[in-house]
């Protein structure tokens, strides 16, 4: 049946809405140039490469299905379409072997994707490199914690890796699911309260790598990106003993004045800074800001990391992030405020 002028109409309309729609996702909306489109199919590290291969071979082969069976369509659709005065076809029922042949057929090429994807599964199970670090991701509403164990150093939004060298990541949440994904390293996995997920991932090249939660968890759900920095193993040793360091002392007067006043202020109820304040660090809910200075982001990559936006997200973070867990504080003066920015930016 023919379809009726004003449906086609409407289809016509609607096909390039839909996508626009589609295409709208695909921007490059990177905040930060120094950071890559976070493209699972533009791999750096085994997982995702194992990961992408397999996209591949699925994509070439649903592709090769998709044109023989149009195709085979298309000709009879138009060699036997119906024509003025054609005669009654012969009716048929059943033909045993092409129903033989095509339930063989596509038992063959699923076959064929079951064996590629299971051999993956147990390709990424295993890690080949001998060279380990372990970090804690914490997932929390909305932002990443990361720690490091060993090293007995705490961060946020930034996680540094060494190149070539497994990742063992314990997923670790007390509010609610997030998903842990870095595209270009490796794919999703689900940070579960009360059941501590592990994953492990390696980069082969050096990069700043977007992660991002891969669960809606939350209405800034889409703002809690992370940051994974892989380097040679001499800067991670730099950057490890960087961290590892205590809060560093300002020497400017309007920082020492911003020090001041963070440590007399409500600040200290949510955030650390290392040998400032005294509070037990692992009972506060805000991000641990020793070395927030040397971050590139401020609250999950809500915005760079510059003076200017640091001092917009002091005074009012509500309207940077909206719902975040961080309240207002109306009360600051600027002068105030450019003392806390000071001093947060000297904490390098
Ligand atoms: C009630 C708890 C609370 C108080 C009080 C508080 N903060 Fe925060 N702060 C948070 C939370 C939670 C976040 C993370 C928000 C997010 O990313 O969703 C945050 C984020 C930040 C960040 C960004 C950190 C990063 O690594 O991205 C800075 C900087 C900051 N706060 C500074 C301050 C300053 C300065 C004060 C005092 C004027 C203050 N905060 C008071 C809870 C608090
Ligand atoms: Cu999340």
């Amino acid at each position: 049946m023919p379809l009726k002028p004003t449906w086609r109409r409407r289809a016509a309309l609607a096909l390039p809405l839909l996508f626009a729609l589609l295409l709208a996702g695909c921007g490059d909306t990177s905040i930060t140039d120094i950071t890559h489109t976070p493209n699972m199919l533009d791999p750096k590290g085994p997982i995702a490469l194992k990961e992408s291969d397999l996209f591949w071979i699925i994509l070439i082969i649903a592709t090769a299905v998709f044109v023989i069976v149009v195709s085979v369509l298309i000709y009879s659709i138009i060699r036997y379409r119906a024509r003025p005065d054609s005669p009654e076809p012969t009716q048929t029922h059943g033909n045993t072997r092409i129903e033989i042949a095509w339930t063989i057929a596509p038992s063959v090429v699923l076959a064929v994707v079951l064996v590629a994807t299971i051999t993956t599964m147990f390709q990424i199970q295993q890690p080949q490199s001998p060279n380990t670090i372990t970090v804690n991701a914490v997932g929390h509403q909305w932002w990443w914690e990361f720690q490091y164990p060993d090293q007995h150093f705490v961060t946020a939004d930034e996680m540094w890796v060494p190149t070539n060298t497994v990742v063992h990541i314990n997923l670790v949440s007390n509010n609610v699911i997030h998903s842990f994904w870095v595209p270009q390293l490796t794919g999703k996995t689900d940070v579960i309260p009360g059941h501590d997920n592990q994953m492990w991932l390696q980069a082969d090249s050096q990069g700043w790598f977007r992660g991002e939660c891969a669960e809606f968890c939350g209405t800034q759900h889409a703002h809690m990106d992370f940051l994974v920095h892989a380097v040679s193993s001499s800067d991670y040793q730099t950057w490890v003993s960087q961290q590892q360091q205590l809060a560093a002392q300002p020497t400017d007067s309007v920082a020492q004045a911003g020090a001041k006043f963070f440590t007399t202020s409500a600040c200290i109820g949510c955030h650390a800074i290392n040998g400032v304040t005294t509070t037990d660090a692992s009972r506060l809910i805000g991000p641990n800001l020793t070395h927030f200075g040397s971050r590139q982001w401020i609250a999950g990559g809500v915005v760079d990391n510059t003076p200017t936006n640091l001092a917009a997200w002091i005074r009012d973070p509500q309207t940077v992030k909206d719902g975040a867990d961080m309240p207002a504080f109306p009360q600051l003066t600027d002068d105030q405020i450019n003392e806390l920015v000071a001093y947060l930016e000297s904490l390098k």
